[in-house]
């Protein structure tokens, strides 16, 4: 499959990585819009949560528990913000699932 992000998880492109595990894989954005900015993905190819499955639910459950168990290791006490884009309205621009965990300021609402 021609996807960047699978790429990245099997080290094809270089990225930062933070942590991984069998299920999830975590990198620095190269382009990070605030003080700290790490995506989360699975590793299993999935589009965005529009094309999830019921059966990923359980490994969607496990990716945000990394959120959490990550952020805390990152410092972000004070908060954080999680954001998932999703389609062209969305502002998705690569169609593998990933969550981008923003924080070390304080971030503005609404987005733009
Ligand atoms: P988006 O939600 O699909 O727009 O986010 C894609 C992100 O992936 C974006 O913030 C890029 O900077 C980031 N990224 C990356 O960190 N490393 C890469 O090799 C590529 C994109 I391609």
């Amino acid at each position: 499959m021609d996807c960047l992000f699978c790429k990245i998880i099997e080290g094809e492109i270089p990225s930062q990585c933070l942590y991984e595990d069998d299920k999830v894989y975590v990198f620095k954005d190269i382009d990070p819009q605030a003080p700290v900015h790490f995506l989360v993905i699975p590793k299993k190819h999935i589009d965005s949560l529009d094309a999830m499955e019921d059966e990923d639910s359980e490994l969607i459950g496990y990716v945000f528990k990394k959120i959490r168990d990550l952020a805390r290791e990152e410092g972000l006490e004070d908060g954080y913000r999680v954001v998932h884009n999703i389609g062209e309205d969305g502002g998705q621009s690569v169609k593998h699932m990933h969550f981008h965990v923003l924080g070390g300021r304080s971030l503005q609402w609404p987005p733009g």
